[in-house]
């Protein structure tokens, strides 16, 4: 598949560039030559502790990941997350929770988390949502949703977590406050099964005060 040249490919260094964002034009190697392996690992921390997100932030799902694969949002900021599915082919959903503690046995794979999470970030949190297109469903579990427009265009479900899933080329604005939710959150997308987020259509949310 990743050898056929009728399928566009992917940018395969995606993460890793956005993850040395601060370092534009200097691939990893010249970067810890230049610098040294310590001013990698702190390069690496102040992006963890990169700027809250304002305004409007555009969450693009890709086959299989998420672009961007951080992010971090302040506790009573007012956001917009425009969500994007970018894959031709695939459905794709977005989910923000804690994982589940436990885990179990997938062959050939080994121990992997289980899917779903323990808590889900949405819960109790006002949710606007406008501008659906291509929405597969929506699983409004236990947030505060408003929509904006016919209802029907929202697909609305039930069961699981809060999440949006999109079809192919589909697209979604949610509107929100920040809740006071402080720490580390994981997003991902639990499609097929989960071998979505098994295979890295995951992010990590930071939500500061
Ligand atoms: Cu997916």
């Amino acid at each position: 598949m990743a050898d056929d040249p009728n399928v566009p490919q992917l940018e395969p260094t995606w993460s890793r560039r956005q993850f040395l964002g601060g370092v534009t034009g200097l691939g990893v190697s010249g970067f810890v030559a230049m610098f040294g392996r310590t001013a990698l690992v702190a390069a690496a921390r102040n992006f963890w502790r990169s700027p809250a997100a304002a305004g409007v932030i555009h969450l693009y799902a890709l086959d299989y990941y998420y672009v961007p694969n951080y992010m971090t949002w302040r506790v009573g900021e007012r956001l917009q997350v425009v969500f994007h599915n970018q894959s031709p082919t695939h459905w794709h959903e977005w989910t923000i929770g804690r994982p589940h503690p436990t885990r179990e046995y997938v062959p050939p794979f080994g121990m992997l988390n289980g899917d779903g999470w323990v808590h889900d970030f949405w819960t109790g949190v006002q949710v606007t949502l406008s501008d659906p297109v291509g929405v597969d469903s929506f699983v409004p579990n236990q947030a505060l949703v408003r929509y904006v427009g016919p209802r029907n265009r929202y697909r609305i479900a039930t069961g699981g977590d809060f999440s949006p899933t999109l079809k192919p080329g589909g697209s979604l604005r949610l509107s929100f406050v920040v809740p006071d939710k402080p720490g580390t959150w994981h997003y991902g997308c639990f499609v097929q099964d989960a071998i979505h987020y098994r295979i890295g259509m995951r992010g990590i949310l930071h939500v500061v005060r």
